[in-house]
C-alpha cells in the first residue's frame, strides 16, 4: 500500500495549500501549540450533500470532527509524520456542514522549539446526484490558538480569524513529501458472505428493543502467529466491541432521536493488535425502538474479521451461525463473564444484501475507542497523549478504560450545530433507501480505481 496514490493526492490535495495561525515565517519557525480550525460548508443551492472523502495531514498532528462527530486523527507517530496523509469518510448533514481540526505543531526532536507547521487538506464532498465539489484548506479557514471550551462546535467565533497560507502544496518546507494512506482495502463488499445474525429468529423484520450478545472465540492457526485483527461491523442499531474482555470501539454516538443519521448505516472498521494465540471477540448490541410505531424494530449484527499473521498471510472469519449470543444481557461485564456452556448458537438471519439493510452499507474510520468529548479539558488532555495513543490501531493487551455508560444508557451527547438539520429517522427500514447510504459505494468504488 506504501507509495500507492489515490485520486485525491494528485488531483485535489495537490491544489490545497498549507495553512496556520498567522506568523512571520510559518514555513520554517511556527511555535509549538494546539491550533483550532473550523470550516463551515454550505450546500449550494440544489444540491443535497451525501458524505465526505477527506484527505488530511497537518505537521505535526490533527484531530478531525465533522459536525462535533470525531472522524479521525494522526495515524503515525515520529517527526515525519506529517507525510502521511490520511483519507477519511463520513456522512454528511444535507445543507450546512462543519469540518472542525485540532491541529498541533510540536518538534519531536527539540520540544519547544519552533519549526514548520500547516494544515493540508482536501474534501470531497458528495452529492446526492451523484456530483462533487471539492473543498481545500485555504485562507477561507478560520483560525484560533486558543481553543474554545465548546470546540470542535464553537458557537462564538470571534475569536478565529482567517487562517493563513503559509504556502502551496508542493513549496515550502514540505516539497511534495506528502503520501496520501489508503484506507485499508476492507470495505463494505468485504461483509458479502456474512450473515445477519440476531440471538431471535425473525429479526430482520423485528426484534425487541434491548441489549444482546455476541461471543466468537478465534484460535490462531497452530502454525501461525496473528499480529492484528481489522474488524468490520455494524448492528442495526449500536454495538459495543470487546476483544479479550477489554472494550476496544463502538460506532459515534446514536441516540436514535429523529434527528441522528442511522449509525448502522456505516459499517465500523476498527484495527487492533492481537498477541494472543487464541482471542475471544465479543459484541455487545442493542436495537432501538423503531421511530414510526411503539416497539419492536429490525435488529442484527453483521461483520467480517480480517486476521493478518506476522509470516503476512491472512484469513477472514464471518459472522453466522457458529458465533454464541445471548439475549439476555443485563451488562457488559455480565456477558463477559457469561461461560459458553450457556450461551446458545446465534441465529442467522441471511447473508449480507438482505432487506431491510440491503448492500448500501458504507464504512467509517472512526476513533470510537477514543471518543473524545466536546470540552477544552478533554481536548488539553488529548493534546498530550495525542501521537502515538490517538491510533486507531490499539493494542488489545493495552487495558483500556470501559465506556463510563452502562449498556442501554445514553452515551455523551455531542452537539450538533444548530443551523444544520440533519436526516430524519434513524431506524433500519426507515432509512434503507437513505441518499446517505445509497451514495458511499460510487466514493467507495472511485478509490478502489484509481488504486489499480
Ligand atoms: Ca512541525
Ligand atoms: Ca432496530
Amino acid at each position: 500500500m506504501i507509495g500507492r496514490r489515490d485520486a485525491l493526492a494528485d488531483s485535489e490535495l495537490s491544489s490545497a495549500s498549507w495553512i496556520w495561525l498567522p506568523e512571520p515565517d510559518l514555513v520554517n519557525n511556527a511555535p509549538p501549540g494546539a491550533v483550532a480550525f473550523t470550516k463551515t460548508f454550505a450546500t449550494p443551492a440544489g444540491k443535497t450533500a451525501a458524505t465526505a472523502l477527506i484527505a488530511i495531514t497537518v505537521d505535526n498532528n490533527f484531530t478531525l470532527w465533522v459536525n462535533g462527530q470525531p472522524i479521525g486523527a494522526t495515524s503515525s507517530s515520529g517527526a515525519e509524520a506529517w507525510q502521511n496523509a490520511q483519507v477519511l469518510s463520513a456522512a454528511l448533514n444535507g445543507s450546512t456542514n462543519v469540518f472542525s481540526v485540532l491541529g498541533v505543531n510540536s518538534n519531536p526532536e527539540t520540544p519547544g522549539a519552533a519549526n514548520p507547521a500547516g494544515l493540508l487538506a482536501a474534501i470531497r464532498v458528495v452529492y446526492t446526484d451523484g456530483s462533487n465539489d471539492t473543498i481545500v484548506s485555504d485562507a477561507s479557514w478560520l483560525a484560533s490558538g486558543s481553543i474554545p471550551p465548546d470546540f470542535p462546535l464553537p458557537a462564538d467565533l470571534s475569536q478565529f480569524a482567517p487562517a493563513e497560507v503559509a504556502a502551496k502544496y508542493g513549496s515550502g518546507s514540505w516539497g511534495t513529501a506528502v503520501t496520501v494512506q489508503q484506507p485499508q482495502n476492507f470495505d463494505a463488499q468485504n461483509l458479502t458472505g456474512s450473515q445477519w445474525i440476531w440471538p431471535t429468529a425473525n429479526a430482520a423484520a423485528n426484534a425487541a428493543v434491548g441489549t444482546v450478545g455476541f461471543r466468537k472465540t478465534v484460535p490462531t492457526p497452530s502454525d501461525k502467529t496473528a499480529s492484528s485483527v481489522t474488524v468490520l461491523a455494524t448492528v442495526d442499531n449500536t454495538f459495543q466491541l470487546y476483544i479479550n474482555g477489554q472494550f476496544i470501539g463502538a460506532p459515534p454516538h446514536d441516540d436514535n432521536a429523529p434527528t441522528e443519521a442511522a449509525g448502522w448505516a456505516h459499517a465500523q472498521r476498527i484495527t487492533a493488535d492481537l498477541t494472543a494465540a487464541s482471542n475471544v471477540f465479543t459484541v455487545i448490541a442493542t436495537n432501538f425502538a423503531a421511530q414510526q410505531g411503539t416497539g419492536d424494530s429490525s435488529a442484527g449484527f453483521i461483520g467480517a474479521l480480517l486476521f493478518t499473521y506476522t509470516d503476512g498471510s491472512g484469513s477472514v472469519l464471518r459472522t453466522d451461525a457458529t458465533w454464541l449470543a445471548s439475549a439476555d444481557v443485563t451488562s457488559a461485564a455480565a456477558f463477559l463473564a457469561v461461560p459458553d456452556a450457556q450461551l446458545a448458537p446465534a441465529v442467522g438471519q441471511g447473508a449480507y444484501g438482505i432487506a431491510p439493510w440491503g448492500m448500501q452499507l458504507g464504512v467509517a474510520d472512526v476513533l470510537s475507542a477514543l471518543r473524545l468529548p466536546a470540552n477544552n479539558a478533554a481536548i488539553g488532555a488529548s493534546i498530550s497523549s495525542m501521537s502515538p495513543a490517538l491510533t486507531s490501531s490499539l493494542p488489545s493487551s493495552t487495558p483500556l478504560p470501559l465506556p463510563s455508560n452502562p449498556v442501554g444508557s445514553p452515551l455523551p451527547s455531542v452537539p450538533s450545530p444548530s443551523d444544520s438539520p440533519l436526516p430524519t429517522t434513524s431506524d433500519a427500514r426507515a432509512h434503507y433507501n437513505d441518499r446517505a447510504v445509497l451514495i458511499l459505494p460510487f466514493i467507495w468504488a472511485a478509490v478502489a480505481i484509481s488504486l489499480f
